[in-house]
């Protein structure tokens, strides 16, 4: 059973939810762009830096050895936090976009040849886009999509036709940051085995929100970033089987990637490191602990709880705007907290713009996800997303910066 949830209590860890914004409380609905910090996070950054910074895995000195554990237990919490078999098998990178390109670039240099097909979907964010035009195009792969439903649903009745022994990799996202749709993971993830493909997973709008176990998803890869969970910017994540990442050639090279090195060849490191050329972001790891303790103190099943009631009510109050169209499906079991729309009388921008002087922060344009806004028939939607530090009156205040929008516009009802 899912914890109770004590919104207040999660909102005084943020301290920017304190903030004014043109004379107004923030109401910070765009997280699916990158959340806010609690105190936890920015406090285990700084008590970092202030008590154990040195550089990791070289030093034989007590501030290296400090800075080596605090960084490996960041590792360790991060497996635990996903159900990963072995520390090893997770790869700190840059963010979310930079795992989707190492295993593009390492795993699909040394195992795609021509002819051979990666399926995506309708439905990705660029990140799980463009690093598989890039290898297709050097390796003559050809790209195949699932499309999406009316209601902005893989339409799965489609994978078997699109599956056959061509293909090498589906690659899809847990949940869409423009639908809010989530992805019935498993069942995909079976349907590539069943072909003999690799699946890879965008989790990057998927951690943050849902529980998350990678064994029990069944995938080969799974990627996400960190500053969308609470942690800072400048890490992310790459968890891979281990008999795969082994098998695949290092990405980029440099120090602390190799185990012996001469002036015409090296062998690498083992794993993790064989994946980790140069110094790290260890602070920015550090934090990522520490956001990954906080979201395990919530429980990742209260967060979703309380996530989906606020999208029930978001919906609710959404559609009755009128002139407003909602994207995705009004199911919100199978929906996570990001609600995309447009409205008749104004601009995505416009709204946002207009919902800014409200003190409302919410996202507006293509979402890095430009093929899907081709196929919805627009240029651009307005995004509000919620978090655990969201509630019901901050979406009430959405609604009434939305009237207020339709008011400048000049054809509403205030
Ligand atoms: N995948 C998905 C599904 C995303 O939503 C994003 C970022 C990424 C990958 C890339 O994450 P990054 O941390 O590597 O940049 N999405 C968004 C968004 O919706 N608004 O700003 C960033």
């Amino acid at each position: 059973m899912a914890k109770a949830f004590d919104v207040e209590a999660v909102r005084a860890d943020f301290p920017v939810l304190a903030r004014q914004v043109n004379g107004q409380p923030l109401a910070f609905l765009d997280s699916a762009a990158s959340s806010q910090k609690p105190l936890q996070v920015i406090t285990a950054i700084s008590d970092y830096y202030q008590h154990h910074h040195a550089n990791v895995h070289r030093g034989i000195y007590r501030l290296s050895e400090e800075a080596t554990a605090a960084f490996e237990c960041a590792r360790e919490r991060v497996a635990r936090f996903i159900h990963a078999p072995s520390r090893k098998e997770v790869i700190f990178t840059r963010n979310a976009t930079e795992s989707i390109n190492l295993v593009a670039q390492s795993w699909g240099r040394a195992n795609l040849r021509p002819g051979d097909e990666i399926l995506l979907t309708e439905m990705e964010h660029h990140a799980n886009l463009v690093p598989w035009q890039l290898i297709a195009q050097e390796k003559d792969v050809r790209l195949r999509f699932i499309p999406i439903t009316e209601d902005g649903r893989l339409d799965l009745s489609e994978l078997d036709a699109l599956l056959n022994p061509r293909t090498r990799m589906l690659a899809f996202t847990q949940a869409s940051n423009v639908l809010g749709t989530l992805t019935p993971v498993r069942q995909i993830v079976d349907a590539a085995h069943a072909v003999g493909a690799l699946a890879l997973v965008d989790g990057a709008q998927g951690i943050p929100h849902l529980p998350v176990d990678v064994q029990a998803l069944g995938c080969d890869f799974y990627a996400f970033s960190s500053h969308k969970m609470c942690g800072p910017t400048g890490v992310g994540v790459l968890w891979g089987q281990r008999e795969l990442l082994e098998a695949m050639p290092p990405f980029m090279g440099g120090g602390d990637m190799i185990r012996r090195v001469s002036l015409e060849h090296s062998e690498w490191a083992a794993l993790p490191a064989k994946f980790e050329a140069g110094t790290p972001a260890i602070a920015e790891a550090v934090g990522l602990g520490a956001a990954v303790d906080y979201l395990s103190d919530l429980g990742m099943e209260a967060v979703r709880a309380h996530e989906k009631t606020l999208t029930a009510y978001a919906l609710e109050r959404l559609v009755e705007v009128p002139g407003l169209t909602v994207y995705g499906p009004s199911d919100v079991d199978v929906r996570g907290g990001v609600t995309s729309f447009t409205l008749k009388e104004a601009h995505a921008h416009d709204i946002a713009t207009i919902l800014d002087s409200e003190g409302v922060a919410v996202r507006a344009g293509h979402h890095c996800a430009m093929p899907l806004h081709k196929k919805m028939g627009l240029s651009a939607t307005a995004r509000a997303s919620f978090y655990i530090y969201n509630t019901p009156q901050e979406i009430d205040r959405l609604i009434e910066a939305i009237y207020k929008v339709k008011h400048i516009f000049g054809r509403g009802h205030l």
